[in-house]
């Protein structure tokens, strides 16, 4: 997905360029009909409203969107050096909103699966509460760990919570 809008995010910052450069080439040329000009001005906002469509289109998955009304709330909560969590326990497919603050300071939250990849994330931020939607596809136990330095024990911050295959 992050390629995907990589990609297209690239092809219309070129396409844009490439306008820029004709408007401004025949900004120095004699001036164009009128019939011209439309045509221009039609292109330029057909051109607006596909970068418009296709940045609705892109931004409707990404990971903090709303969740379904029977997805599972997760709170956390951080701090100086620790997270808390008001669950240890996730049932596996079950779509999570995890709602995320902190008490003090900014702080990066990163859920790692059991093999160290970090699966989703999303930012602390004091006096604010962030959502995150996840399903969870595999087992195990996954870390939760600060990616924003945070003081001289940030790398204290870690916790953990099991997702599994059946609710206990
Ligand atoms: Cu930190």
């Amino acid at each position: 997905m992050q390629t995907s809008i990589l990609l297209v995010t690239l092809a219309l910052m070129a396409l844009s360029g490439a306008v820029m450069l004709r408007v401004l080439r025949a900004k120095d040329g004699p001036s164009p009909p009128p019939s011209v000009n439309k045509q221009r001005s039609r292109f330029i906002w057909c051109l607006v409203i596909l970068g418009v469509l296709v940045s609705l289109a892109s931004l409707r998955d990404w990971p903090h969107r709303s969740a379904g009304s029977d997805a599972m709330i997760v709170k956390i909560t951080s701090g100086q050096w620790w997270w808390e969590t008001d669950t240890a326990e996730i049932p596996l497919g079950q779509q999570v909103e995890f709602r995320v603050t902190t008490e003090d300071v900014n702080h990066g939250l990163g859920i790692y699966d059991p093999d160290l990849n970090l699966v989703a994330q999303v930012q602390a931020m004091p006096n604010y509460t962030n959502k995150l939607v996840h399903t969870f596809e595999v087992p195990g136990t996954y870390q939760i760990l600060c990616m924003e330095f945070c003081g001289i024990s940030h790398h204290d911050m870690i916790n953990e919570f099991d997702v599994l295959e059946e609710s206990k």
